[in-house]
């Protein structure tokens, strides 16, 4: 799982970098079931709006929790994984902090693509290649079911991004669409892209629903001390890395750094394996 030095040079040159396989068929069955129940309890939300920004549509839907960690200890334990951890330290380090975690689920056949955008036009960190998101592909992520699609080596230029009127918050640009490659992952595989580059999804013509997890990080030297204390709701920035930080203790009041694995294990208990 730890990026070769010719793997951090791709995503410091191209901007983005895809691992298949990098969670395994017990962390990926945690993440789908768990995904699951969030969204069997109405958790997630449909912001795919018609053409207007702001009615809601009746056909279409881009199904969103952010954050979710509140509602998933799974979730909130990921990224603290060793595994995770080495590889964004590797890719934008030395000292990472957790900016986001959001879902982004999309049923089958009614399921709306995200416009294409630049992770910066909402983040505007100094240096975009110093913030990475990790797009995990919860289902296998196929060209019919809209997979992620990214500009290669367009992470230096920030586009200029209005509203987008298929959902009510999310904002676009419009990138030279003939430079994207698409990249499908099988579920358990993950897309780092930096904050610059350019990257959107598509339509879901498939039958059935494709889910995305997205974490977004970024080096602690891309922050000020207000970052982490200013509005911060509903939405903690737990340091992840570094000498400041306590393992999720001073976040969430708990330790979390440690407990992945034993996360993944009670999800695959609880949901898949059911004792006898
Ligand atoms: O999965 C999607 O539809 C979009 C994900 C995305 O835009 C992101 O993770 O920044």
């Amino acid at each position: 799982m730890t990026p070769t030095p010719e793997q951090i040079a791709q995503f410091r040159r191209r901007g983005f970098l895809a691992v298949p396989h990098f969670f395994n068929a017990d962390e990926t069955a945690a993440l789908q079931a768990d995904i699951a129940r969030l969204k069997r309890n109405s958790y997630l939300r449909n912001v795919a709006t018609e053409g207007d920004g702001q009615t809601h549509s009746n056909t279409k839907q881009n199904l969103q929790l952010c954050p979710a960690n509140f509602y998933s200890t799974l979730i909130r334990a990921l990224p603290f994984a060793p595994k995770v951890l080495d590889a964004v330290t590797r890719l934008i380090g030395p000292e990472i902090t957790l900016h986001l975690d959001q879902i982004f689920l999309k049923p089958g056949k009614t399921g709306m693509g995200t416009a294409w955008h630049q992770d910066n036009a909402y983040f505007k960190i100094p240096a975009p290649l110093r913030g990475t998101a990790m797009w995990i592909a919860v289902h296998d992520a196929t060209v019919a079911n809209g997979t992620m699609r990214v500009i290669p080596e367009a992470w230096a230029d920030a586009l200029p991004h209005a509203r987008d009127g298929n959902s009510d918050h999310h904002i676009r640009c419009h990138p030279d669409e003939s430079k994207a490659e698409t990249i499908e992952l099988q579920a358990g595989g993950v897309l780092f892209f930096c904050y610059g580059t350019p990257h959107a999804t598509g339509d879901n013509t498939t039958a059935t629903e494709r889910a995305g997890l997205a974490f977004h990080f970024l080096c602690e030297d891309q922050t000020s001390d207000d970052f982490y204390t200013t509005g911060r709701i509903g939405n903690p920035r737990p340091r992840l890395t570094g000498p400041r930080a306590t393992g999720g203790f001073e976040e969430y009041g708990a330790t979390i750094a440690g407990t992945w694995d034993a996360e993944v294990a009670q999800a695959n208990r609880a949901y898949l394996k059911p004792p006898r």
